[in-house]
């Protein structure tokens, strides 16, 4: 993220009120795709040895007077050390609804990788691994457009990062405890020409390079990736 004292003009300006301060609602998610009652369970053992570290769960439905087995949830064991970390959930169509994870391997999960009709939405961190989420980033098609960060990892936002196809624009800060906004800062290299297009490589392009990079499968791969 950006650095608070790096753009030199904070501005005032009365932006529209994003949001309140509290934690956004959830995303709605079918949990029962992953509940095996009247499913049926395929294991697998990707690293033979012996034991099951993918599970893929099957229920059976009819199309077209056909009967057929619809992928509905996969868990996998990413460590293989006999517990599930990542947790997959499919619609009807095959599409990916949700990825979780439990990057820490402690049995709790700590990221959520929201989907709706095959595009990113929303993805969920819990940065400190207390149960808490701490970063929430939304996607308009597919694109970084928000993030929202409880920097005092209490639940509470007090960090609005908006983006511009895909680029960090400006980032509203609560100063004052009260959850709302009362800082606004334009992306650093625009603090001194705010009504500039925003065309010019820059440091905040790179931020947010990073953070729109960051997607959750990589993450996943490196646990150490989501502490920073
Ligand atoms: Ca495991
Ligand atoms: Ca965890
Ligand atoms: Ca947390």
């Amino acid at each position: 993220m950006i650095a608070a004292g790096c753009a030199s003009s904070p501005q005032t300006k009365a932006e529209p009120a994003p949001v309140n301060a509290v934690a956004p609602a959830p995303v709605a998610t079918d949990k029962s795709r992953c509940d095996a009652n009247g499913k049926k369970v395929v294991e697998l053992d990707i690293n033979h040895d012996q034991k099951p570290d993918v599970w893929k769960f099957y229920s059976s439905q009819t199309d077209n007077g056909t009967k057929v087995e619809v992928l509905t949830c996969k868990e996998v064991d990413l460590n293989f050390d006999g517990k599930k970390d990542m947790w997959v959930y499919y619609d009807n169509s095959g599409n990916v609804t949700l990825e979780e994870f439990d990057l820490d391997f402690d049995g709790k999960s700590d990221l959520w990788a929201y989907r709706q009709n095959g595009k990113k939405v929303r993805d969920e961190l819990d940065t400190n691994f207390d149960g808490k989420t701490d970063i929430w980033k939304f996607y308009e098609n597919d694109k970084l457009a928000r993030i929202e960060r409880s920097t005092k990892h209490n639940g509470k936002i007090d960090i609005w990062e908006y983006y511009e196809g895909g680029r960090l624009d400006r980032v509203g800060y609560d100063k004052t405890g009260n959850g709302q906004p009362t800082v606004w800062e334009r992306a650093p290299d625009e603090a001194g020409d705010k009504e500039a297009p925003k065309a010019t490589p820059d440091a905040s392009g790179s931020a947010s390079k990073t953070d729109a990079k960051k997607d959750a499968p990589a993450a996943a791969a490196k646990p150490d990736a989501a502490k920073k």
